[in-house]
Protein backbone atom coordinates (compact mmCIF):
# COMPACT_ATOMS: atom_id res chain seq x y z
CA UNK A 1 0.00 0.00 0.00
CA UNK A 2 1.02 3.45 -0.45
CA UNK A 3 1.79 5.41 2.69
CA UNK A 4 3.01 8.50 1.03
CA UNK A 5 1.93 11.84 2.66
CA UNK A 6 0.38 13.29 -0.94
CA UNK A 7 -1.92 10.19 -1.05
CA UNK A 8 -3.27 10.60 2.41
CA UNK A 9 -3.69 14.35 1.44
CA UNK A 10 -5.09 13.07 -1.90
CA UNK A 11 -8.31 11.69 0.32
CA UNK A 12 -9.31 15.36 1.39
CA UNK A 13 -9.80 16.54 -2.58
CA UNK A 14 -10.60 13.20 -4.81
CA UNK A 15 -13.84 13.82 -6.22
CA UNK A 16 -13.48 17.85 -5.73
CA UNK A 17 -11.15 18.38 -8.41
CA UNK A 18 -12.35 21.75 -9.86
CA UNK A 19 -12.55 23.00 -5.86
CA UNK A 20 -9.91 25.86 -5.83
CA UNK A 21 -6.86 25.37 -3.86
CA UNK A 22 -5.31 28.57 -3.91
CA UNK A 23 -5.60 32.37 -4.77
CA UNK A 24 -2.76 35.40 -4.93
CA UNK A 25 -3.00 37.86 -4.37
CA UNK A 26 -3.38 39.39 -7.78
CA UNK A 27 -6.22 37.51 -8.26
CA UNK A 28 -5.02 34.28 -10.60
CA UNK A 29 -6.65 30.64 -8.99
CA UNK A 30 -5.08 26.96 -9.00
CA UNK A 31 -7.59 24.55 -8.57
CA UNK A 32 -6.85 21.44 -7.23
CA UNK A 33 -6.74 19.57 -10.66
CA UNK A 34 -3.61 22.09 -11.43
CA UNK A 35 -1.72 21.07 -7.76
CA UNK A 36 -2.13 17.02 -9.70
CA UNK A 37 -1.07 18.33 -12.54
CA UNK A 38 1.69 20.63 -11.91
CA UNK A 39 3.01 18.32 -8.83
CA UNK A 40 3.33 15.73 -11.25
CA UNK A 41 5.29 18.05 -13.66
CA UNK A 42 7.70 18.44 -11.23
CA UNK A 43 8.10 15.05 -10.37
CA UNK A 44 8.71 13.95 -13.24
CA UNK A 45 10.84 16.87 -13.95
CA UNK A 46 12.89 15.46 -11.12
CA UNK A 47 13.34 11.77 -12.46
CA UNK A 48 14.49 12.94 -15.24
CA UNK A 49 17.11 15.08 -13.58
CA UNK A 50 18.03 11.74 -12.26
CA UNK A 51 16.06 12.05 -8.79
CA UNK A 52 15.66 8.61 -7.21
CA UNK A 53 13.81 7.33 -4.53
CA UNK A 54 15.34 8.98 -0.88
CA UNK A 55 17.40 11.97 -2.67
CA UNK A 56 17.53 15.14 -1.30
CA UNK A 57 16.26 18.19 -3.24
CA UNK A 58 17.39 21.85 -1.34
CA UNK A 59 15.16 24.50 -1.94
CA UNK A 60 15.78 28.14 -1.02
CA UNK A 61 13.67 30.19 -2.90
CA UNK A 62 10.70 33.08 -2.26
CA UNK A 63 7.20 31.65 -1.51
CA UNK A 64 5.30 31.23 -4.48
CA UNK A 65 2.76 28.45 -5.95
CA UNK A 66 5.60 27.34 -8.06
CA UNK A 67 7.30 26.22 -4.95
CA UNK A 68 4.62 24.36 -3.21
CA UNK A 69 3.96 22.72 -6.51
CA UNK A 70 8.15 21.87 -6.05
CA UNK A 71 7.92 20.56 -2.88
CA UNK A 72 4.76 18.43 -3.63
CA UNK A 73 6.28 17.04 -6.86
CA UNK A 74 9.47 15.76 -4.84
CA UNK A 75 7.18 14.20 -2.17
CA UNK A 76 5.30 12.35 -5.25
CA UNK A 77 8.97 11.83 -7.07
CA UNK A 78 9.88 9.73 -3.69
CA UNK A 79 12.50 12.91 -3.18
CA UNK A 80 13.03 14.06 0.22
CA UNK A 81 12.52 17.56 0.12
CA UNK A 82 14.81 20.60 2.20
CA UNK A 83 13.38 23.93 2.50
CA UNK A 84 15.77 26.44 3.67
CA UNK A 85 15.22 30.10 4.91
CA UNK A 86 15.30 32.33 2.14
CA UNK A 87 17.22 34.49 4.55
CA UNK A 88 20.59 32.55 4.70
CA UNK A 89 23.53 33.68 3.55
CA UNK A 90 25.99 31.59 1.10
CA UNK A 91 28.56 30.96 4.15
CA UNK A 92 25.32 29.18 5.77
CA UNK A 93 24.48 27.27 2.71
CA UNK A 94 27.60 25.72 2.19
CA UNK A 95 27.14 23.27 5.60
CA UNK A 96 23.82 22.59 4.65
CA UNK A 97 24.58 21.81 1.28
CA UNK A 98 27.90 19.61 2.02
CA UNK A 99 26.19 17.93 5.29
CA UNK A 100 22.63 16.85 2.75
CA UNK A 101 24.04 16.24 -0.07
CA UNK A 102 21.18 17.03 -2.57
CA UNK A 103 20.94 15.27 -6.06
CA UNK A 104 19.37 19.02 -6.90
CA UNK A 105 19.61 22.52 -5.75
CA UNK A 106 16.83 24.83 -6.31
CA UNK A 107 17.68 28.31 -5.76
CA UNK A 108 16.72 31.97 -6.81
CA UNK A 109 18.26 32.89 -10.00
CA UNK A 110 20.39 35.18 -8.90
CA UNK A 111 22.03 32.40 -6.83
CA UNK A 112 22.72 30.00 -9.32
CA UNK A 113 26.32 30.34 -10.22
CA UNK A 114 27.69 30.82 -6.69
CA UNK A 115 25.67 27.58 -5.64
CA UNK A 116 26.98 25.65 -8.59
CA UNK A 117 30.31 26.61 -7.64
CA UNK A 118 30.15 24.91 -3.85
CA UNK A 119 28.00 21.95 -4.63
CA UNK A 120 30.23 19.14 -7.03
CA UNK A 121 27.56 16.77 -8.27
CA UNK A 122 24.05 18.59 -7.72
CA UNK A 123 21.63 19.58 -10.85
CA UNK A 124 21.29 23.52 -9.44
CA UNK A 125 18.10 25.51 -10.76
CA UNK A 126 16.47 28.24 -10.30
CA UNK A 127 12.96 29.72 -9.24
CA UNK A 128 12.30 33.40 -8.71
CA UNK A 129 9.62 35.17 -5.89
CA UNK A 130 6.77 34.98 -9.12
CA UNK A 131 7.83 31.48 -10.02
CA UNK A 132 9.93 31.68 -12.85
CA UNK A 133 13.28 30.16 -13.93
CA UNK A 134 15.06 27.19 -15.20
CA UNK A 135 13.17 24.88 -12.38
CA UNK A 136 9.46 25.95 -13.90
CA UNK A 137 10.89 25.43 -17.47
CA UNK A 138 11.76 21.87 -16.93
CA UNK A 139 8.32 21.51 -15.35
CA UNK A 140 6.77 22.96 -18.21
CA UNK A 141 8.68 20.59 -20.52
CA UNK A 142 8.12 17.32 -18.55
CA UNK A 143 4.35 17.97 -18.00
CA UNK A 144 2.52 14.93 -18.17
CA UNK A 145 0.98 12.19 -16.04
CA UNK A 146 2.95 10.86 -13.24
CA UNK A 147 2.77 7.41 -11.30
CA UNK A 148 3.94 8.55 -7.65
CA UNK A 149 6.46 7.00 -6.49
CA UNK A 150 5.00 4.53 -3.98
CA UNK A 151 6.50 5.22 -0.10
CA UNK A 152 6.05 3.28 3.14
CA UNK A 153 5.02 5.12 6.11
CA UNK A 154 8.51 5.36 7.15
CA UNK A 155 10.64 6.34 4.77
CA UNK A 156 11.90 10.17 4.80
CA UNK A 157 9.94 12.95 3.32
CA UNK A 158 11.63 15.85 4.23
CA UNK A 159 14.81 17.10 6.16
CA UNK A 160 14.56 20.52 8.17
CA UNK A 161 17.53 21.84 9.52
CA UNK A 162 16.99 23.00 13.52
CA UNK A 163 20.15 24.60 14.77
CA UNK A 164 22.44 22.89 17.80
CA UNK A 165 22.45 24.19 21.32
CA UNK A 166 26.14 23.18 20.59
CA UNK A 167 27.91 22.56 17.36
CA UNK A 168 26.76 22.65 14.02
CA UNK A 169 23.00 22.39 12.83
CA UNK A 170 21.27 18.98 12.86
CA UNK A 171 18.74 17.79 9.66
CA UNK A 172 15.44 16.47 11.55
CA UNK A 173 14.67 13.35 9.08
CA UNK A 174 10.69 13.51 8.92
CA UNK A 175 8.87 10.53 7.54
CA UNK A 176 5.66 10.25 5.40
CA UNK A 177 4.29 9.09 8.80
CA UNK A 178 5.34 11.99 10.80
CA UNK A 179 4.10 14.89 8.20
CA UNK A 180 0.87 12.81 7.21
CA UNK A 181 -0.32 11.78 10.97
CA UNK A 182 -0.21 15.72 12.06
CA UNK A 183 -1.69 16.93 8.96
CA UNK A 184 -5.15 14.53 9.73
CA UNK A 185 -5.17 14.56 13.65
CA UNK A 186 -5.23 18.76 12.86
CA UNK A 187 -7.73 18.36 10.60
CA UNK A 188 -9.99 17.05 12.70
CA UNK A 189 -8.92 19.07 16.06
CA UNK A 190 -9.26 22.36 14.41
CA UNK A 191 -12.58 21.54 12.36
CA UNK A 192 -11.04 22.37 9.12
CA UNK A 193 -13.57 21.76 6.15
CA UNK A 194 -13.14 22.34 2.43
CA UNK A 195 -15.38 25.34 2.87
CA UNK A 196 -12.08 26.87 4.68
CA UNK A 197 -10.56 29.52 3.42
CA UNK A 198 -6.66 29.83 5.09
CA UNK A 199 -5.35 33.39 4.48
CA UNK A 200 -1.72 31.90 4.29
CA UNK A 201 0.78 34.41 5.55
CA UNK A 202 3.63 32.65 6.62
CA UNK A 203 7.49 31.76 5.03
CA UNK A 204 6.76 28.00 3.45
CA UNK A 205 10.53 27.18 4.54
CA UNK A 206 9.76 25.72 7.65
CA UNK A 207 7.16 23.39 9.75
CA UNK A 208 4.47 26.48 10.79
CA UNK A 209 3.73 27.42 7.29
CA UNK A 210 4.79 24.07 5.06
CA UNK A 211 2.95 21.40 7.39
CA UNK A 212 1.54 23.02 9.71
CA UNK A 213 -0.93 25.38 7.67
CA UNK A 214 -0.26 23.63 3.78
CA UNK A 215 -0.70 20.43 4.58
CA UNK A 216 -3.39 20.38 6.94
CA UNK A 217 -5.45 22.89 4.62
CA UNK A 218 -5.44 20.21 1.70
CA UNK A 219 -6.00 17.59 3.89
CA UNK A 220 -9.00 18.96 4.26
CA UNK A 221 -9.42 20.03 0.58
CA UNK A 222 -9.66 23.40 1.55
CA UNK A 223 -8.71 26.92 0.00
CA UNK A 224 -6.00 29.03 0.73
CA UNK A 225 -5.29 32.99 0.06
CA UNK A 226 -1.30 32.70 -0.37
CA UNK A 227 0.13 36.16 0.74
CA UNK A 228 3.81 36.63 -0.80
CA UNK A 229 4.90 37.48 3.44
CA UNK A 230 2.80 38.82 6.42
CA UNK A 231 2.12 42.19 5.08
CA UNK A 232 -0.59 43.99 7.38
CA UNK A 233 -2.25 45.66 4.46
CA UNK A 234 -2.63 42.36 2.52
CA UNK A 235 -4.07 40.97 5.95
CA UNK A 236 -6.64 43.58 6.42
CA UNK A 237 -7.50 42.97 2.37
CA UNK A 238 -7.85 39.58 2.73
CA UNK A 239 -9.23 39.15 6.06
CA UNK A 240 -12.77 39.54 5.24
CA UNK A 241 -13.02 36.57 3.10
CA UNK A 242 -11.12 33.83 5.44
CA UNK A 243 -12.10 31.84 7.73
CA UNK A 244 -8.59 30.61 9.28
CA UNK A 245 -5.41 32.72 9.85
CA UNK A 246 -2.18 30.89 11.75
CA UNK A 247 0.71 33.38 12.47
CA UNK A 248 3.58 33.44 15.17
CA UNK A 249 2.54 35.64 18.06
CA UNK A 250 4.17 38.87 16.30
CA UNK A 251 1.55 38.54 13.64
CA UNK A 252 -1.27 39.16 16.50
CA UNK A 253 0.63 42.13 18.03
CA UNK A 254 1.22 43.36 15.18
CA UNK A 255 -2.80 43.84 13.90
CA UNK A 256 -3.64 44.88 17.15
CA UNK A 257 -1.29 47.86 16.66
CA UNK A 258 -3.32 48.84 14.17
CA UNK A 259 -6.75 50.44 14.17
CA UNK A 260 -8.15 48.53 11.05
CA UNK A 261 -8.28 45.34 13.55
CA UNK A 262 -12.13 45.90 13.93
CA UNK A 263 -14.79 43.27 14.78
CA UNK A 264 -16.20 44.06 11.54
CA UNK A 265 -12.90 43.06 10.16
CA UNK A 266 -12.80 39.74 11.60
CA UNK A 267 -16.48 38.75 11.57
CA UNK A 268 -16.08 36.19 8.74
CA UNK A 269 -13.26 34.51 10.21
CA UNK A 270 -13.67 31.03 12.16
CA UNK A 271 -10.39 30.51 14.07
CA UNK A 272 -7.37 32.11 14.46
CA UNK A 273 -4.35 29.57 15.26
CA UNK A 274 -0.98 30.98 17.07
CA UNK A 275 2.31 29.32 17.64
CA UNK A 276 6.00 28.65 16.81
CA UNK A 277 6.73 31.31 20.13
CA UNK A 278 4.49 32.01 23.41
CA UNK A 279 1.59 34.17 23.09
CA UNK A 280 1.68 36.69 25.92
CA UNK A 281 -1.86 36.13 28.10
CA UNK A 282 -1.70 40.34 27.02
CA UNK A 283 -2.16 39.82 23.46
CA UNK A 284 -4.42 36.80 23.89
CA UNK A 285 -7.10 39.30 26.15
CA UNK A 286 -6.28 42.07 23.94
CA UNK A 287 -7.35 39.93 20.97
CA UNK A 288 -10.26 38.50 22.63
CA UNK A 289 -11.39 42.17 23.93
CA UNK A 290 -11.09 43.77 20.28
CA UNK A 291 -12.27 40.94 18.14
CA UNK A 292 -14.53 38.99 20.14
CA UNK A 293 -12.12 35.76 18.91
CA UNK A 294 -10.25 33.54 21.20
CA UNK A 295 -6.89 32.71 19.85
CA UNK A 296 -5.91 29.42 20.06
CA UNK A 297 -2.34 28.49 21.17
CA UNK A 298 -0.13 25.35 20.55
CA UNK A 299 2.62 24.08 20.49
CA UNK A 300 4.95 22.05 18.33
CA UNK A 301 8.48 21.68 17.09
CA UNK A 302 10.33 20.81 13.67
CA UNK A 303 11.15 17.37 15.13
CA UNK A 304 7.83 16.97 16.19
CA UNK A 305 5.44 18.93 14.03
CA UNK A 306 2.24 19.77 16.39
CA UNK A 307 2.29 18.12 20.04
CA UNK A 308 -0.46 19.87 21.72
CA UNK A 309 -3.32 22.48 21.33
CA UNK A 310 -6.10 24.22 22.90
CA UNK A 311 -9.43 22.75 22.46
CA UNK A 312 -11.43 23.89 19.51
CA UNK A 313 -14.83 23.60 21.73
CA UNK A 314 -14.23 24.32 25.47
CA UNK A 315 -11.64 26.79 27.28
CA UNK A 316 -9.01 27.75 25.54
CA UNK A 317 -6.55 28.84 28.44
CA UNK A 318 -4.06 31.50 28.30
CA UNK A 319 -0.37 30.92 28.92
CA UNK A 320 -1.48 26.85 27.87
CA UNK A 321 -0.78 24.71 25.06
CA UNK A 322 -3.62 23.17 25.78
CA UNK A 323 -3.99 19.37 25.51
CA UNK A 324 -1.61 16.70 23.85
CA UNK A 325 -2.98 16.00 20.84
CA UNK A 326 -4.64 12.65 19.89
CA UNK A 327 -2.01 9.78 19.25
CA UNK A 328 0.46 11.86 20.98
CA UNK A 329 1.76 11.04 24.33
CA UNK A 330 3.39 13.83 26.47
CA UNK A 331 5.28 13.38 29.43
CA UNK A 332 6.84 15.82 32.14
CA UNK A 333 10.25 14.26 34.02
CA UNK A 334 12.94 15.38 35.93
CA UNK A 335 15.47 16.40 33.49
CA UNK A 336 18.42 14.97 34.93
CA UNK A 337 16.98 11.58 36.12
CA UNK A 338 14.37 11.19 33.42
CA UNK A 339 11.66 10.25 36.35
CA UNK A 340 8.03 11.26 35.39
CA UNK A 341 6.60 14.20 38.01
CA UNK A 342 3.38 14.49 39.08
CA UNK A 343 0.84 16.71 37.62
CA UNK A 344 1.43 20.67 38.91
CA UNK A 345 5.36 19.88 39.05
CA UNK A 346 7.97 22.26 36.59
CA UNK A 347 9.87 19.37 34.43
CA UNK A 348 11.12 18.33 30.88
CA UNK A 349 8.36 18.26 28.61
CA UNK A 350 8.85 14.92 26.61
CA UNK A 351 7.22 13.72 23.57
CA UNK A 352 6.17 10.33 22.06
CA UNK A 353 3.91 10.02 18.87
CA UNK A 354 3.53 9.32 15.42
CA UNK A 355 4.63 12.94 14.74
CA UNK A 356 8.13 12.31 16.41
CA UNK A 357 10.81 12.72 13.92
CA UNK A 358 13.14 9.46 12.87
CA UNK A 359 16.44 11.03 14.47
CA UNK A 360 18.77 13.61 12.90
CA UNK A 361 20.63 13.18 9.97
CA UNK A 362 23.72 10.96 9.96
CA UNK A 363 23.74 12.20 13.15
CA UNK A 364 23.34 8.92 16.00
CA UNK A 365 25.18 10.11 18.83
CA UNK A 366 22.80 13.12 19.13
CA UNK A 367 19.76 10.83 18.02
CA UNK A 368 20.40 8.97 21.02
CA UNK A 369 20.65 11.55 23.06
CA UNK A 370 17.44 13.37 23.07
CA UNK A 371 15.67 10.13 22.84
CA UNK A 372 14.33 7.78 26.02
CA UNK A 373 14.88 4.18 25.88
CA UNK A 374 10.99 3.71 25.88
CA UNK A 375 11.30 6.26 22.74
CA UNK A 376 9.96 9.37 24.70
CA UNK A 377 11.33 12.77 22.78
CA UNK A 378 13.20 15.25 24.90
CA UNK A 379 12.27 18.46 24.13
CA UNK A 380 14.65 21.08 25.77
CA UNK A 381 11.47 22.83 26.73
CA UNK A 382 10.51 23.03 30.37
CA UNK A 383 6.80 22.89 31.40
CA UNK A 384 3.84 21.62 33.75
CA UNK A 385 0.07 20.18 33.17
CA UNK A 386 -2.35 22.13 35.14
CA UNK A 387 -5.55 19.71 37.23
CA UNK A 388 -7.04 20.30 34.16
CA UNK A 389 -4.59 18.75 31.76
CA UNK A 390 -3.62 21.78 30.40
CA UNK A 391 0.33 22.22 29.09
CA UNK A 392 1.81 25.16 30.03
CA UNK A 393 5.39 25.96 28.69
CA UNK A 394 7.07 28.08 31.42
CA UNK A 395 10.67 27.74 30.10
CA UNK A 396 13.40 26.14 28.10
CA UNK A 397 16.27 24.02 29.07
CA UNK A 398 17.95 24.90 26.05
CA UNK A 399 19.89 28.14 25.37
CA UNK A 400 17.93 29.16 23.00
CA UNK A 401 15.92 32.72 21.75
CA UNK A 402 13.33 32.81 19.49
CA UNK A 403 12.50 36.22 17.53
CA UNK A 404 9.29 37.23 15.78
CA UNK A 405 8.88 33.21 15.64
CA UNK A 406 12.33 32.42 14.16
CA UNK A 407 14.88 30.37 16.21
CA UNK A 408 18.23 32.02 16.60
CA UNK A 409 20.89 29.73 18.97
CA UNK A 410 23.18 32.26 21.32
CA UNK A 411 26.12 29.71 20.20
CA UNK A 412 26.64 30.72 16.29
CA UNK A 413 26.10 34.24 16.81
CA UNK A 414 28.72 34.09 20.07
CA UNK A 415 31.07 32.05 17.89
CA UNK A 416 30.76 34.33 14.98
CA UNK A 417 31.68 37.87 17.62
CA UNK A 418 34.28 35.92 19.30
CA UNK A 419 36.25 35.00 15.81
CA UNK A 420 36.74 39.23 15.60
CA UNK A 421 39.73 40.68 15.93
CA UNK A 422 39.33 42.86 19.14
CA UNK A 423 37.18 40.80 20.88
CA UNK A 424 37.40 38.64 23.43
CA UNK A 425 34.74 36.84 24.57
CA UNK A 426 30.75 37.44 24.63
CA UNK A 427 27.19 36.09 25.39
CA UNK A 428 23.96 36.23 23.64
CA UNK A 429 20.61 36.41 24.91
CA UNK A 430 16.89 36.72 24.67
CA UNK A 431 15.63 40.29 25.76
CA UNK A 432 11.81 40.77 26.14
CA UNK A 433 10.51 42.70 22.58
CA UNK A 434 7.88 44.40 21.83
CA UNK A 435 7.17 43.17 18.23
CA UNK A 436 9.28 40.10 17.96
CA UNK A 437 8.80 38.84 21.27
CA UNK A 438 12.55 37.95 22.47
CA UNK A 439 15.34 39.98 20.10
CA UNK A 440 19.05 38.84 20.26
CA UNK A 441 20.79 40.93 21.78
CA UNK A 442 24.95 40.61 22.56
CA UNK A 443 27.12 41.51 25.27
CA UNK A 444 30.61 41.93 23.74
CA UNK A 445 33.70 41.77 26.09
CA UNK A 446 36.43 43.65 23.86
CA UNK A 447 40.14 43.46 24.35
CA UNK A 448 42.19 46.04 26.50
CA UNK A 449 42.55 48.80 24.12
CA UNK A 450 40.40 47.40 21.33
CA UNK A 451 38.17 49.78 19.61
CA UNK A 452 36.00 47.81 17.78
CA UNK A 453 32.75 49.47 17.55
CA UNK A 454 28.95 48.02 17.22
CA UNK A 455 28.83 48.90 13.73
CA UNK A 456 32.26 47.19 12.74
CA UNK A 457 30.94 44.06 14.49
CA UNK A 458 27.49 44.23 12.45
CA UNK A 459 29.08 44.89 9.53
CA UNK A 460 31.38 41.64 10.18
CA UNK A 461 28.40 39.54 10.51
CA UNK A 462 26.16 40.66 7.35
CA UNK A 463 27.94 37.90 5.51
CA UNK A 464 27.90 35.14 7.89
CA UNK A 465 24.53 35.26 9.67
CA UNK A 466 20.99 35.64 8.37
CA UNK A 467 19.75 39.05 9.55
CA UNK A 468 17.21 37.89 11.68
CA UNK A 469 20.09 36.06 13.62
CA UNK A 470 21.82 39.30 14.01
CA UNK A 471 21.53 40.89 17.32
CA UNK A 472 18.99 44.07 17.53
CA UNK A 473 21.51 45.29 19.78
CA UNK A 474 25.22 44.86 20.57
CA UNK A 475 26.29 46.39 24.34
CA UNK A 476 29.75 46.80 25.66
CA UNK A 477 30.27 45.16 29.15
CA UNK A 478 33.35 44.76 30.97
CA UNK A 479 33.37 41.02 31.77
CA UNK A 480 30.76 38.13 31.48
CA UNK A 481 29.06 37.47 34.89
CA UNK A 482 30.03 33.87 35.48
CA UNK A 483 29.44 31.00 38.35
CA UNK A 484 31.98 29.42 40.54
CA UNK A 485 32.03 26.86 37.93
CA UNK A 486 32.78 29.33 35.57
CA UNK A 487 29.69 28.90 33.61
CA UNK A 488 28.35 32.41 32.10
CA UNK A 489 25.33 33.50 33.93
CA UNK A 490 22.77 34.50 30.89
CA UNK A 491 20.13 35.05 33.59
CA UNK A 492 21.64 38.07 35.33
CA UNK A 493 22.34 39.34 31.80
CA UNK A 494 18.66 38.87 30.76
CA UNK A 495 17.58 40.58 34.08
CA UNK A 496 20.22 43.60 33.37
CA UNK A 497 18.85 44.24 30.14
CA UNK A 498 15.51 43.13 30.47
CA UNK A 499 13.96 46.81 29.70
CA UNK A 500 16.31 47.56 26.80
CA UNK A 501 13.26 47.41 24.30
CA UNK A 502 11.33 48.95 26.70
CA UNK A 503 12.64 52.59 26.99
CA UNK A 504 12.21 55.05 24.14
CA UNK A 505 14.90 53.81 21.73
CA UNK A 506 17.31 56.94 22.22
CA UNK A 507 17.11 56.11 26.07
CA UNK A 508 18.69 52.65 25.34
CA UNK A 509 22.18 53.30 25.57
CA UNK A 510 25.55 51.22 26.07
CA UNK A 511 25.42 49.43 29.19
CA UNK A 512 29.29 50.53 30.24
C1 LIG B 1 12.84 39.61 9.95
N1 LIG B 1 13.81 40.21 10.68
C2 LIG B 1 13.81 39.70 11.89
C3 LIG B 1 12.82 38.72 11.88
N2 LIG B 1 12.23 38.69 10.67
N3 LIG B 1 14.56 39.96 12.98
C4 LIG B 1 14.33 39.24 14.06
N4 LIG B 1 13.40 38.28 14.13
C5 LIG B 1 12.62 37.98 13.05
N5 LIG B 1 11.71 37.02 13.09
C6 LIG B 1 14.73 41.27 10.30
C7 LIG B 1 14.67 41.62 8.86
O1 LIG B 1 15.59 40.80 8.16
C8 LIG B 1 15.05 43.07 8.87
O2 LIG B 1 16.43 43.17 9.05
C9 LIG B 1 14.42 43.58 10.13
O3 LIG B 1 14.32 42.43 10.98
C10 LIG B 1 13.07 44.21 9.99
O4 LIG B 1 12.25 43.37 9.22
P1 LIG B 1 10.67 43.44 9.24
O5 LIG B 1 10.24 44.15 8.01
O6 LIG B 1 10.12 43.89 10.52
O7 LIG B 1 10.42 41.92 9.16
P2 LIG B 1 9.25 41.22 8.46
O8 LIG B 1 9.58 40.96 7.04
O9 LIG B 1 8.01 41.94 8.79
O10 LIG B 1 9.30 39.80 9.20
C11 LIG B 1 8.94 39.64 10.53
C12 LIG B 1 8.00 38.45 10.65
C13 LIG B 1 8.72 37.23 10.03
C14 LIG B 1 6.72 38.74 9.89
C15 LIG B 1 7.68 38.23 12.11
O11 LIG B 1 9.96 37.02 10.68
C16 LIG B 1 7.91 35.98 10.07
O12 LIG B 1 7.05 35.77 9.21
N6 LIG B 1 8.17 35.11 11.06
C17 LIG B 1 7.53 33.80 11.13
C18 LIG B 1 8.57 32.74 11.19
C19 LIG B 1 8.00 31.34 11.19
O13 LIG B 1 7.31 30.91 10.27
N7 LIG B 1 8.26 30.57 12.26
C20 LIG B 1 7.82 29.23 12.37
C21 LIG B 1 9.00 28.30 12.59
P3 LIG B 1 17.31 44.26 8.33
O14 LIG B 1 16.67 45.58 8.74
O15 LIG B 1 18.66 44.06 8.94
O16 LIG B 1 17.21 43.94 6.89
S1 LIG B 1 8.41 26.58 12.76
C22 LIG B 1 8.31 26.41 14.43
O17 LIG B 1 8.76 27.24 15.14
C23 LIG B 1 7.59 25.30 15.11
C24 LIG B 1 7.52 24.00 14.40
C25 LIG B 1 6.19 25.73 15.46
O18 LIG B 1 5.79 25.47 16.60
O19 LIG B 1 5.54 26.30 14.58
P1 LIG C 1 11.64 25.03 16.11
O1 LIG C 1 12.84 24.28 16.52
O2 LIG C 1 11.90 26.19 15.20
O3 LIG C 1 10.68 24.11 15.55
O4 LIG C 1 11.03 25.67 17.41
C1 LIG C 1 10.39 24.88 18.35
C2 LIG C 1 10.35 25.58 19.66
O5 LIG C 1 9.46 26.69 19.60
C3 LIG C 1 9.79 24.70 20.75
O6 LIG C 1 10.75 23.80 21.25
C4 LIG C 1 9.35 25.73 21.77
O7 LIG C 1 10.45 26.17 22.54
C5 LIG C 1 8.88 26.87 20.88
N1 LIG C 1 7.41 26.93 20.75
C6 LIG C 1 6.62 26.47 19.77
N2 LIG C 1 5.31 26.74 20.03
C7 LIG C 1 5.29 27.38 21.21
C8 LIG C 1 4.25 27.93 22.04
N3 LIG C 1 2.99 27.91 21.67
N4 LIG C 1 4.62 28.51 23.20
C9 LIG C 1 5.91 28.56 23.57
N5 LIG C 1 6.92 28.07 22.85
C10 LIG C 1 6.63 27.50 21.68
Amino acid sequence: MDESLFAKLRQGFVGREDAVFLETIDGRLWRYRDLIARSAAYARMLCDHGLTPGDRVAVQVEKSPENLFLYFGCIRAGGVYLPLNTAYTLAELDYFLSDAEPKLVVVAPERVEAVRARVRDAVVLALDAQGRGSAAEAADAAAGDFSDVPRSADDLAAILYTSGTTGRSKGAMLTHRNLASNALVLKDYWRMTAEDVLLHALPIYHVHGLFTATNTLVAAGGSMIFLPKFDLDLIFRFLPRATVMMGVPTYYTRMLADPRLTRAAVAHMRLFISGSAPLLPETFRAFQERTGHTILERYGMTETGMNASNPYEGERRPGTVGFPLPGVEIRITDPESGRPLPVGEIGMIEVRGPNVFKGYWRNPEKTKAEFRPDGFFITGDLGRFDEKGYLAIVGRAKDLVISGGLNVYPKEVEEAIDALPGVVESAVIGVPHPDFGEAVVACVVRAPGAAISEDAIQRALQEKLAAFKRPKRILFVEELPRNSMGKVQKNLLRERFRDLFAQPPAMAGAAS
